[in-house]
């Protein structure tokens, strides 16, 4: 069986569902995370790097439900790996299922790496997400930058783990985006060599620089750097959860209370904090739209049928 994708953007950021050609797997959505990475990753390459995928690119496998009251078990991987969670992914499957008939409006629960998700199909391209819990481990750390000098930012889950400053000295403008890719890079790359982490010292594998906001309707911009040295076009599903969590724990965003959260290209989504138990959940909204249907062509005799690392 060939390859088959549908591509979707979310907000700008493209998402591959794969909808033929993935191997059967068998067991829990960890299981299943392990045999892509350790078995099939020659997929994750093939769909995220050239010359047949794209770096910016968000791959999603789409396997039977491992949990009895879930649609689909997903798992994310991108141009260097394998993601926990994807808000703009999730949202683009669910809005790529709706366009291939597969669901119908209304409330769908996915179970990913990080936890379950639950989505509701609002209209043909508008969904809503409730990511899994959220959370501020670190306030205000310190962050010494290579040729720059010290910033300072929060260190927040949403799904994945984040490193958020505001205090940058940076311009959040796209015409900026190679300056801003360099400097985040710096960013994480001094995280890892200053020992900053997520809990148990996880990796923070995501930088998310806040300014000003363009559009009227909006409360502020990001830029959000991934992991495999790409930006994020959307304003970061996961990365716009870790932003709601620091927010209501300085007591700036109200239980319920809209925050819109403008992308780096001009794009939107908009969120608000549920509080369950004391647990911080974070709900997300936007808006994805089909690009492309795509079937991939390898004959075996490709040398880069594997993409090309660059
Ligand atoms: O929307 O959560 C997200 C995301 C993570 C990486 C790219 N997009």
């Amino acid at each position: 069986m060939g390859l088959r994708t549908i591509d979707s953007h979310t907000e700008g950021e493209p998402t591959r569902l794969i909808v033929d050609g993935l191997p059967e797997l068998p067991g829990s959505v960890h299981e299943r995370l392990a045999a892509l990475r350790d078995s099939f990753d020659g997929l994750r390459r093939t769909l995220c790097l050239e010359p047949r995928g794209s770096e910016i690119a968000i791959g999603a496998a789409l396997f039977p439900p491992s949990q009895a009251d879930c649609t689909g078990d997903l798992v994310f991987f991108n141009n260097s790996g394998y993601l926990g969670m994807c808000g703009h992914g999730t949202i683009g499957v669910v809005a790529t299922l709706a366009w291939l008939g597969r669901i119908e409006p209304g409330v769908h629960r996915f179970n990913t790496v990080s936890g379950v998700v639950s989505t509701e199909l609002l209209d043909s391209n508008r969904v809503r997400i409730e990511n899994v819990p959220a959370r501020r481990t670190a306030r205000n750390v310190a962050v010494d930058i290579p040729a720059h000098g010290p910033i300072t930012g929060d260190v927040a889950y949403g799904g994945n783990w984040f490193f958020l400053s505001s205090d940058h000295g940076q311009v959040i403008d796209q015409g900026n985006t190679r300056a801003l890719l360099d400097f985040t890079s710096a960013v994480m790359d001094s995280l890892g060599s200053q020992g900053i982490t997520g809990e148990d010292g996880a990796a923070i594998d995501h930088v998310e620089l806040f300014g000003p906001p363009t559009r009227e309707d909006a409360d502020s911009k990001n830029f959000v750097l991934c992991p495999g040295k790409q930006f994020d076009r959307s304003p970061c599903g996961t990365g716009t959860s870790a932003k709601l969590a620091c927010l209501y724990e300085d007591g700036r965003l109200a239980e319920g209370q809209t925050w819109r959260q403008e992308s780096i290209i001009g794009s939107l989504f908009a969120g608000h904090i549920v509080v369950r138990d004391g647990i911080l959940v974070p709900v997300i909204e936007g808006t994805a739209f089909v690009t492309a249907e795509t079937t991939i062509i390898d004959d075996g005799l490709d040398p880069l049928r594997d993409g090309i690392l660059l």
